[in-house]
């Protein structure tokens, strides 16, 4: 049963680079016809930091206040970040995305991947159902932990190093969550994506803290694979996966991975949350601002639209996150004649498919 609104959600809009401009507005048009059919009431705000033509202009991804600007909002609906011939990826992607995530304690990343009727594995054989999976990411710490530095520079001995950070209280946090995500789902089985036998300190002790963890979840079935094996695994038999949890590094590869194998990352969403709700939590496509395609109407827009609806579902409005996935698979289904991006082998623009994606909503 979805809880009465009290008061309008707060959403902040950060287009971003990019396709992130392109997306965005198709990610909108889908919010408002959700919004309307269940009658939610929403508050709407647009900014125009945390993109690479803002840090042109000021010198920074983000002004002074961006946390007083942000903090008091339900939701951030983020497009995409990075334009590397205006400013070098780790200085925008550091400079915001990852601001975003660290300062609000979005700890959790939650990675959808399914094959749905109508996308084209590039794996023979496979029915829609086939992968089924969620990709739970830390998000907070391990391999982005920005701390290190470089010695010797311009030297022959010149050297860069980097920490992995594993903290008790970030590594169980997201653990939990992921045996509880595994708990709601009908297979109940979560893998665990380690590299224990050649990262000698931290992935031990990640391991160590699964068994730990899974002990206190036995409803759960659970299972752990190096990630260079269970990246073959899933190429080889994604059938046999369900929720996958890993690092923040292993996550980001692995949700990548996995909506490839459904056929185009263009559908990937993502759900940062903060499930304290403490702070706003952000919705974003997984895919990146692709510059080589920009302002040409050729971006997928479904991964921005799934992002609304699990934005939807995270706000306490199942029934909206239900209509617009269904209505995604609607479009997608090629039984509808509904337009197709190109990476889906049509020639409709993004435009074209927003629009098919929200009548399909409120139809
Ligand atoms: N919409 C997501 C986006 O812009 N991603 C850019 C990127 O490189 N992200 C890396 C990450 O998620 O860690």
């Amino acid at each position: 049963m979805q809880t009465p609104q009290k008061r309008p959600w707060r959403i902040a809009v950060i287009p971003g680079d990019g396709i992130g401009q392109e997306v965005v507005p198709q990610g909108l048009r889908v919010i408002e016809a959700a919004a309307t059919r269940f009658d939610i009431a929403l508050q709407i705000e647009h900014f125009d930091f945390a993109s690479c033509d803002y840090y042109l202009r000021h010198g920074s991804m983000l002004p002074e206040d961006w946390k007083e600007q942000l903090d008091g909002f339900d939701a951030i609906f983020f497009g995409a970040v990075g334009w590397p011939e205006k400013v070098p990826d780790h200085i925008s992607l550091w400079g915001s995305l990852l601001q975003f995530r660290r300062e609000f304690d979005q700890y959790v990343n939650l990675r959808p991947a399914r094959l749905m009727p109508g996308l084209r594995s590039p794996l023979a054989g496979l029915q829609p159902g086939d992968i089924d999976l969620l990709i739970v990411r830390e998000n907070t710490e391990g391999e982005y932990s920005n701390a290190g530095g470089r010695l010797f520079a311009g030297t022959p001995r010149e050297m860069a190093m980097q920490e992995t950070v594993m903290t008790r209280v970030g590594v169980d946090r997201v653990l939990h969550d992921a045996f509880n995500q595994a708990a709601r789902r009908p297979r109940k089985l979560l893998t665990s994506a380690t590299k224990s036998n050649g990262i000698s300190i931290t992935m031990p002790y990640w391991d160590e803290r699964v068994r730990a963890v899974a002990a206190e979840h036995p409803q759960v079935r659970w299972n752990q694979f190096h990630i260079d094996a269970l990246c073959a695994r899933l190429v080889q038999r994604p059938q046999e996966f369900d929720v996958i949890v890993g690092s923040n590094l292993f996550g980001d590869i692995l949700s990548d991975l996995a909506p490839a194998l459904c056929g185009t990352l263009g559908i990937a969403p993502s759900a940062n949350l903060n499930p304290e709700r403490l702070h706003p939590s952000l919705f974003e496509p997984v895919h990146g601002s692709a510059p080589d395609i920009a302002g040409r109407g050729l971006a997928n827009p479904i991964g921005q639209i799934w992002s609304a609806a699990l934005m939807f579902d995270f706000l306490g409005h199942p029934k909206a996150h239900d209509a617009i996935v269904q209505a995604i698979e609607g479009v997608l289904d090629p039984r509808s004649g509904a337009p197709r991006t190109p990476d889906l082998g049509g020639s409709a623009s993004t435009q074209d498919m927003g629009r098919a994606v929200a009548q399909a909503v409120i139809a």
